[in-house]
């Protein structure tokens, strides 16, 4: 018998909402408990249990994993680098604080596995650029990059010390169409979706040969799930992998978003998201990924963006 019981922590959030209405449908849904710090959509929160819970409140997530006998984690709440430039401390004890209370309920065998997502902004403006290697220069220059640094450091050395099964992805620029995103460099390749829609213009944050790496929800969540499914033997690095599906500029998207909404029209006003963005990638080499475990993507820029269409329409 499976008894594996799932708390997705952050399960209100852009990706948080659409990974818990998938694990439910792959494990059953009284079998994932869904919690955040504020309320999800209906769906979320009558599909299967809800807990209302602080990420950085060490004794309440301690009490809801006991609880629940929860097995696994899917520690999905952080600040993102926009937000994070604004609040830098907050967003160092957020992004640090949760890591470290499931880290060590892992290490006290509280839990069995535990995923926590990674970034592109773990890479800094010393990085090579293009087809950025699985390891390489790493000196990222933004609070929510240093966290994000710092944390696949401490993932890696809670497995070599302790056994903690911890894995970890660096994802790209998510997009769906489903939660609105909060507070991230890359958020304009969705906002971009709503405005084509509603108003047919856009003014984009990011400049128009800003190249980043992207990759839609679908493909995001299936490499979550795929990663923490995995047998323990395939996951080789226990920091985090590099994960690639895509690299668009805005100017590129803009263009794919015209051969359907012809009328759309783009401009652009960078801001300080720019320098962000100036510091990241634009191109990710994820091979270590698709050797270990098998990563494969299945939308390209033509697909992602039929696909927003059609789904922010309906
Ligand atoms: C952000 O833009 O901050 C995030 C990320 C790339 O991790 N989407």
């Amino acid at each position: 018998m499976d008894s594996k019981k799932i708390l997705v922590i952050g399960a209100a959030g852009q990706i948080g909402s659409e990974l818990t209405l998938k694990l439910r449908e792959f494990f059953g849904k009284d079998n994932v408990i869904a919690s955040d710090i504020k309320d999800g959509s209906e769906e979320l929160m009558f599909s299967g249990p809800f807990e209302i819970a602080d990420a950085t409140d060490k004794d309440l997530i301690e009490e809801i994993i006991t609880k629940h006998q929860i097995t696994d984690v899917y520690l999905m709440a952080a600040m993102l680098s926009a937000t994070a430039e604004k609040i830098p401390m907050k967003a160092w004890h957020l992004n640090m604080e949760s890591l470290f209370i499931i880290l060590n309920l892992a290490k006290d065998q509280k839990v069995n596995r535990v995923f926590w997502p990674s970034s592109i902004a773990v890479f800094g403006p010393t990085t090579p650029k293009e087809d950025t290697p699985q390891t390489t220069v790493m000196e990222p220059s933004t609070v929510y990059g240093i966290s994000k640094q710092t944390g696949e450091r401490w993932c890696e050395y809670y497995f070599n010390k302790y056994g903690v099964d911890v894995r970890s992805l660096r994802y790209p620029g998510i997009i769906s169409y489903k939660t609105l995103p909060g507070g991230g460099t890359t958020d304009y390749a969705i906002e971009i979706f709503h405005e084509a829609i509603k108003n047919k213009k856009y003014s984009s944050f990011l400049s128009e040969k800003t190249g980043l790496p992207m990759m839609f929800m679908d493909d995001a969540i299936k490499a979550t799930v795929d990663i923490m499914e995995a047998p323990s033997e395939n996951i080789k690095v226990r920091s985090s992998y590099n994960l690639a599906a895509m690299t668009f500029t805005p100017e590129e998207l803009a263009n794919q978003i015209k051969t359907q909404i012809p009328e759309f029209e783009i401009s652009y006003e960078p801001d300080f998201r720019q320098s962000i963005a100036d510091s990241w990638p634009s191109s990710i080499d994820d091979s270590e990924a698709r050797k270990d475990w098998g990563w494969e993507h299945e939308y390209d820029l033509s697909k992602l963006t039929s696909t927003m269409i059609e789904g922010l329409k309906n």
